[in-house]
């Protein structure tokens, strides 16, 4: 018998990151009554900077490096992260051995305390909408040039009470569902934006678990969290962003979608003022994947998924991949560049 040693879970200190991580070992406890687990928070990069916008610090690894440098060291185990925060390319000797069933991956509209209004399209001319994803600008300039955008940071405790503010400019801001339900505060959203007004991010929704490649029996325990469906999602968007070599800091959006026979995956790409878009839609079936093999143990956009079907996993990525190359030939590379270059100058 070997004795239980507990281990350790690296976390952010913000609330939401807490929430999360707290949910991710209150899983695992259920699968394995025997384990025991101890959280140890830290500060990222992003966490510390809040003054300038997350499009223009320019770091991939914004929330995550001081975690994964942690977990480099062997002072925690595994990290719990929101999957959209982490980027297509790990550092070397990293993995994510879970991906938990993805909850609404919709953006959702907040509305300023008091407000009389209930959607984007009943608020009047100049009002100013905080956000600093330049996904969410770019398609909701597009879709309502009426409004103002202005950036908004820090961690959603910190948002939510700028946009209440007496004294604050925003009449609403833009937030994943997802993170605001895992808050307690659903009944803060005033509009879901369906996909036709507002795409949603790669990874969005749903929680990924990083550890270290080839720590087995980590691998091995969190393997029992993955949610199949999800897995499957994560990786035709993340093979789909990483093909556009894009990061938080391009206006790039998913919808993806998962059937008895195969993966679909819709995205596009946006200019920072939405005004020119490329978007398209692909779809691979699992069965024209079989005799697919892989070497043992080999990752996919850096997700380990033993227990998912070969065929299945083949086809995800050829998804992503397949949709990026038919964006690539209808000019998204222009696109994504000179968003890239004017974020750097604006
Ligand atoms: C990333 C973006 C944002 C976060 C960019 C984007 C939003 C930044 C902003 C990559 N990470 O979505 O286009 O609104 O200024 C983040 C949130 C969550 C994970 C908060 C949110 C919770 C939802 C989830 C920040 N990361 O997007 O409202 O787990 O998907």
């Amino acid at each position: 018998m070997s004795e239980v040693k507990t281990l350790k879970v690296g976390s952010r200190k913000s609330e939401l990151a807490l929430i999360q991580t707290n949910h991710v070992i209150s899983e695992l406890q259920k699968l394995h009554p025997d384990h025991k687990f101890e959280v140890i928070t830290m500060s990222t990069m992003g966490d510390k900077v809040l003054d300038v916008a997350l499009s223009k610090i320019g770091e991939k690894a914004l929330f995550t490096k001081e975690l994964e440098i942690a977990l480099e060291h062997k002072e925690v185990d595994f990290v719990v992260h929101s999957l959209k925060d982490l980027p297509t390319t790990l550092p070397p000797g990293m993995v994510i051995g879970s991906i938990l069933e993805r909850e609404d991956p919709r953006d959702a509209v907040i509305m300023k305390k008091g407000s009389e209004y209930s959607c984007l399209e009943e608020m009047p001319e100049k009002s100013v909408i905080g956000t600093s994803s330049v996904r969410r600008a770019a398609q909701l300039k597009a879709k309502f040039p009426k409004f103002k955008f202005e950036d908004i940071r820090g961690n959603l405790n910190t948002r939510l009470r700028k946009l209440d503010a007496e004294d604050g400019v925003y009449a609403a801001i833009i937030l994943a569902v997802a993170g605001v339900s895992r808050m307690g505060w659903s009944e803060r959203i005033s509009e879901h934006l369906p996909s036709e007004v507002c795409m949603h991010a790669v990874g969005q929704g749903a929680l990924g678990v990083e550890c270290r490649e080839g720590d087995e029996a980590i691998i091995s325990l969190l393997s029992t969290l993955h949610h199949r469906e999800t897995v499957l999602r994560a990786i035709a968007e993340r093979a789909f962003l990483r093909k556009l070599e894009g990061g938080c800091s391009v206006p790039v959006a998913v919808q993806s979608n998962i059937t008895q026979t195969g993966v679909s995956l819709s995205g596009g790409v946006w200019s920072l003022d939405g005004s020119t878009n490329i978007q398209d839609s692909k779809t691979i079936l699992f069965d024209d994947q079989n005799g697919a093999k892989r070497s043992k143990a080999s990752a996919f956009v850096s997700i380990v998924a033993e227990n998912v079907g070969e065929a299945e996993l083949v086809a995800a990525e050829r998804c992503g991949l397949e949709l990026a190359e038919a964006l690539i030939a209808q000019g998204a590379e222009a696109i994504l560049n000179k968003a890239k270059a004017d974020n750097k100058t604006n």
